[in-house]
């Protein structure tokens, strides 16, 4: 008989890693030029500082090496590597799963449903496992990528009530995770009380990323109700840094 339910193996690690150390630590490694650099070494820290899973993508590729670079990622991690796509050019036969992810804070059609259907009958081929997720940008106060190539403008920090009725929507149209991204780099990460907002309003676990660029503000988001914390540009500085992260988002709840 035909499995309805299809693949979810990465899903239900990801869940289990939430239920055992009561948060996961995910690190996000763009597979761009501008990133090369120490990709090899922080691939390797992470697989040595507890990381959970890898998360890798970006929104704006600068030259045409990303699958070489995913291929490199895939043949030295010990984790999941996790397609987190800025579009149909990121897809490859490298990737353990993807956030199959829809744009859900804004209004741009594109990245609300157009760029996915391109992107299905690939997936498809590919036979990857898709987590079905509920993007809502939230301005954090650095003018991220992500607003400018999605073409949407982000939710406004202050705007609790609309953040919270997003992500409602999002669990309501069938995701199996929201992601309250503030984006990378971002002067303001998520705020906790906007964490606290969403984790109590809804019943599918919650990604949080975007400017956690301290252990306690990692702890602190899982604290509020984070179930899985997105660590990206810290990292790339230090990737010797990697564990003090993991420890403080693992201990977040015991
Ligand atoms: C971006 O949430 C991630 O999508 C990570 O952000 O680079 O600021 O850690 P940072």
């Amino acid at each position: 008989m035909k499995n309805l339910l299809g693949k979810s193996l990465i899903f239900r690690t990801l869940l289990k890693t939430i239920k055992e150390k009561g948060a996961a630590h995910i690190l996000l490694l763009d597979p761009d030029k501008r990133d090369e650099e120490s990709i090899e070494e922080r691939v390797k820290s992470a697989n040595n500082s507890g990381v959970d899973a890898l998360l890798v993508g970006g929104s704006l590729m600068m030259d045409a090496g990303c699958e070489k670079r995913v291929k490199k990622i895939k043949s030295i991690s010990k984790i999941p590597v996790i397609l987190f796509p800025g579009g149909i050019g990121q897809l490859n036969s490298y990737y353990d799963a993807m956030l199959f992810m829809s744009v859900i804070s804004g209004r741009n059609p594109h990245y609300l449903i157009g760029e996915q259907v391109l992107a299905a009958p690939i997936v498809k081929d590919l036979d990857i496992e898709t987590i079905p997720v509920g993007y809502v940008l939230i301005d954090g106060g650095a003018g991220s990528t992500v607003e400018f190539i999605s073409g949407t403008r982000p939710l406004p920090m202050h705007r609790k009530d609309i953040i919270v009725a997003h992500a409602l929507a999002g669990q309501y149209l069938g995701m199996k995770f929201i992601y309250l991204e503030a984006g990378s780099g971002a002067k303001e990460p998520v705020s906790t009380s906007i964490i606290k907002a969403v984790s109590k309003a809804i019943n599918i676990p919650i990604i949080v990323g975007g400017g956690i660029n301290t252990p306690d503000i990692a702890k602190s988001a899982v604290d509020a109700g984070a179930s899985m914390v997105v660590t990206g540009t810290v990292i790339e500085k230090d990737p010797g840094y990697i564990k003090n992260f993991t420890d403080a988002i693992h201990d977040g709840i015991t």
